[in-house]
């Protein structure tokens, strides 16, 4: 049985172009390309990119499934073009005609694909396997979470992102560090503020002393040859309590979002609400106690509700109406100018790997590629549940489930 919502994307990093296809968006929502190439724009963003940011100025060309600025419920299709390509044409070119128009990459980076890579599918020539380990890829992904994200706000339904640690240097504002998220509207308006700040912030923090502290840590990394990694928060809010189930170990939507969020590259550890740090407490001081109020106001609805978040949104698998608080930790990059141990997998000699055109740190960038994760799980699982082939339908389907729990 096919999902009700799948994507896959295609392209290598120096390739001509990106493509990805999504199948699974009703009919009848209106896809501006602007929308996709703003989130593009977010995610090229960012203190600490390589000189690739300044070649490349990602935008969408819709190939399929929209006409007229709506979509048709066919499967969308978009493209992103390289800008570098046209440097590596010969390089990355189909042909056999162009064969060994570029010395072959013999010599793994440590903490890449590169190795482990050529070791699976026999490659002699490593460009084979960093072409499409790149972390390029993404810019498709974040085309495609901004079509789910366009969904998704047909339903009140927002996702935001910011970063709140780099190198060891920590934001203060992380929601997941102050352990509760009331459900009052002006608390949500703290958290839509901390977003505010974010999307101005050089590296997404909203905390301008970490801010500070951070740029100039990215600068130490950068004249030392080295890189930095980080912490990144996503926060989801509208989410109508019953998505995903415990039914089935794969349908827990905290398990379907940590699947997501670590099919980022370079992504080591993910946690929702407290997380790691529930583990250590007594079960009295981190269990969300649940409340009910006829007079509340809440997105979705329901008029139960709680005054903590420490589940970050989810309990047995299934959202519970509260925000989605998810962290994510994006380990350095691994391509470094400061030289790191490494044998050639031709001569099998030693040597010290260095680059010379690298990111420094690209957390804000992760953190614009999770929030294009998170919209995608999250559509799916919406559609699973309020699934139509229109947009009509599912918000009608939509409505009448907001008008049970309204009454339950
Ligand atoms: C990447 C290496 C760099 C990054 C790239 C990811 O590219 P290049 O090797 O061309 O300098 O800039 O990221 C992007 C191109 C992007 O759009 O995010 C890697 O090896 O993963």
């Amino acid at each position: 049985m096919p999902e009700k919502l799948r994507y896959l994307t295609s392209g290598e990093s120096h390739g001509c172009a990106l493509i990805c296809i999504i199948e699974g968006i009703p009919s009848g929502l209106s896809i501006p390309p602007q929308i996709i190439n703003k989130d593009l724009a977010r995610r090229q963003k960012g203190y600490g990119r390589g000189g690739r940011m300044k070649i490349e100025a990602d935008t969408v060309k819709i190939i399929s499934g929209v006409h007229w600025g709506k979509t048709i419920g066919s499967p969308i299709a978009l493209l992103i073009e390289n800008k570098d390509w046209p440097n590596w044409d010969k390089a990355m070119s189909p042909l056999e005609e162009d064969k060994n128009s570029l010395p072959h990459v013999t010599r793994p980076r440590p903490g890449h694909a590169d190795l482990s890579g050529a070791l699976k599918y026999g490659h002699r020539d490593i460009r084979d396997v960093l072409e499409r380990s790149s972390a390029r890829e993404t810019a498709a992904r974040v085309a495609l979470g901004a079509v789910a994200k366009k969904f998704l706000s047909e339903f009140n339904i927002k996702i935001i992102s910011h970063v709140i640690e780099i190198g060891g240097v920590s934001s203060q504002q992380s929601v997941g560090a102050r352990r509760y998220l009331a459900p009052l509207p002006g608390r949500a308006d703290y958290l839509l503020s901390l977003f505010d700040k974010a999307e101005v912030s050089p590296v997404r923090c909203a905390d301008k002393m970490a801010e500070k502290k951070i740029i100039a840590k990215i600068d130490k990394a950068r004249a030392k040859g080295d890189t930095l990694g980080g912490i990144f928060e996503i926060i989801a809010f509208g989410v109508p309590p019953g998505l995903g189930s415990y039914i089935q170990w794969d349908r827990r939507l905290n398990a379907r979002l940590a699947y997501a969020l670590m099919g980022i590259q370079a992504i080591k550890g993910v946690e929702i609400g407290l997380g790691f740090e529930m583990a250590g407490h007594f079960g009295s001081e981190v269990m969300d106690e649940i409340f009910y109020d006829r007079s509340r106001f809440t997105v979705h609805g329901s008029l139960f509700y709680r005054k903590t978040n420490n589940a970050g949104g989810i309990e047995g698998g299934i959202s519970n109406g509260m925000p989605i608080v998810i962290k994510a930790a994006m380990k350095p990059i691994p391509t470094l100018k400061k030289p790191l141990q490494s044998v050639d997998i031709i001569s099998k000699k030693p040597f010290k790997a260095a680059y010379e055109r690298s990111d420094v740190c690209a957390v804000p960038a992760a953190s614009v590629i999770g929030e294009a994760v998170t919209a995608l799980v999250i559509a799916e699982c919406f559609l699973e549940k309020f699934g139509g082939d229109s947009m009509g339908e599912v918000k009608r389907n939509y409505e009448g489930y907001l008008k049970q729990i309204r009454e339950f």
